[in-house]
């Protein structure tokens, strides 16, 4: 392993996908959004994300220089079109107005429209949580999860995301695939040559599979059987039917399958959690701090802790990166 610093790692990423043809702003915020993942050890979507969206770039799907245009209503409902590009630079653009926006009507919807949406979602609804909003995030993707009861590829892993303010460093963050593992995940296990743990996919004869490669070629699985299942279906109608964009289906179709990223729309709602409560002289962030410590008490711990600890020991001694990721960043430079 190697230790590099946050910075350097920001400013090699955003150099491979400038030299890759990207808007500068576009590449400097996917970089940020990337890196973050790396620093926080959530592999799936750090710097393994890299390749796919050079891919995607390549194949001629996702809009190298497009220039996010917010449509504002003045209302509690902001639209941002990405216009076929990277979602990052969209919600970077929109964050501002929304969070205005947010403290102004005590909610307010942010919906980005044709994007890609390549990266963990804890990455917005934590920044709205540091300005003392809670929200959610979700998205569609493309289809390769079976619904519970199916073994058919239907719904997305599509993603949701929390975060609610605290009084300490961190906010309360959780942020998961509804499948039972983020794709991300199987890939890279596919990539390692390991096995997936039972569970998480069936191959296309909709047997049980461990097998990375039969799992990507059949279904993954929702997690939490129906519930999960119900979820996603929601995130499919809220982030796809209700928005106008593409479902998950679409998005494969759009896409021809799941070797690129997906395209769709994203939705993120976000609340001003002293208006809700303004008329009750209780503390909604002083409840939220009971409940997170008789979480603790029962030995407990809280989502993002993993994610916080890592970020923690990044910052103060560099993002480690194995031989293999060097390399391979190297190689992606050199391209
Ligand atoms: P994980 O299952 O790894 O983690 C889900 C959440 O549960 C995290 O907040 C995690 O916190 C928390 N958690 C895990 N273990 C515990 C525990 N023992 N106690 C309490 N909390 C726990 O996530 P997924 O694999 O489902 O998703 C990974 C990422 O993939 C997400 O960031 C998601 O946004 C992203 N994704 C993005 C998509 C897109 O289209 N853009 C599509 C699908 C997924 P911690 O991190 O601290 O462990
Ligand atoms: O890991 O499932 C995933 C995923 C899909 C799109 C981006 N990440």
């Amino acid at each position: 392993m190697s230790n590099i610093s946050i910075r350097d790692l920001e400013d090699r990423v955003t150099g491979i996908f400038a030299t890759a043809g990207i808007r500068a702003e576009t590449a400097r915020a996917m970089a940020r959004v990337i890196v973050a993942g790396e620093r926080d050890n959530c592999k799936s979507h750090g710097i393994y994300r890299i390749e796919g969206c050079l891919r995607v770039l390549k194949a001629g799907k996702v809009v190298p220089d497009a220039i996010p245009r917010l449509r504002d209503s003045t209302g509690p409902i902001l639209e941002i079109d990405a216009g076929g590009g990277f979602a990052c630079p969209a919600f970077e653009d929109a964050r501002a107005t929304l969070i205005d926006r947010t403290r102004q009507h005590g909610l307010a919807a942010l919906v980005i429209r044709d994007c890609l949406h390549f990266s963990a979602l804890w990455y917005e609804v934590e920044d709205l949580a540091r300005e003392g909003l809670a929200s959610l995030s979700m998205c569609p993707s493309y289809s390769s999860v079976a619904p519970s009861g199916g073994t058919l590829p239907l719904l997305g892993t599509n993603p949701f995301a929390f975060a609610y303010p605290r009084t300490g460093p961190h906010p309360y963050v959780f942020d998961f695939a509804t499948s039972v593992a983020a794709r991300g995940e199987i890939e890279l296990h596919h990539r390692a040559g390991k096995p997936i743990p039972e569970g998480w996919a069936v191959d296309a004869n909709g047997t049980p599979t461990t097998d990375p490669t039969e799992a990507l070629a059949g279904a993954m699985l929702p997690f939490g059987g129906h519930k999960g299942s119900a979820i996603s279906t929601m995130i499919e109608l809220m982030a796809g039917a209700m928005l106008g964009e593409f479902m998950s289906k679409e998005a494969y179709d759009f896409m021809g399958g799941t070797s690129l990223l997906p395209r769709h729309g994203a939705l993120i709602l976000a609340f001003d959690p002293a208006r809700f409560s303004a008329n009750t002289g209780r503390d909604p962030i002083a409840e939220g701090e009971r409940l997170f410590a008789a979480i603790g008490d029962q030995g407990a711990r809280l989502p993002s802790q993993r994610r916080f600890t890592a970020r923690a020991e990044s910052e103060a001694q560099g993002i480690a990166l194995t031989e293999a990721e060097l390399a391979q960043l190297a190689r992606l430079e050199s391209l």
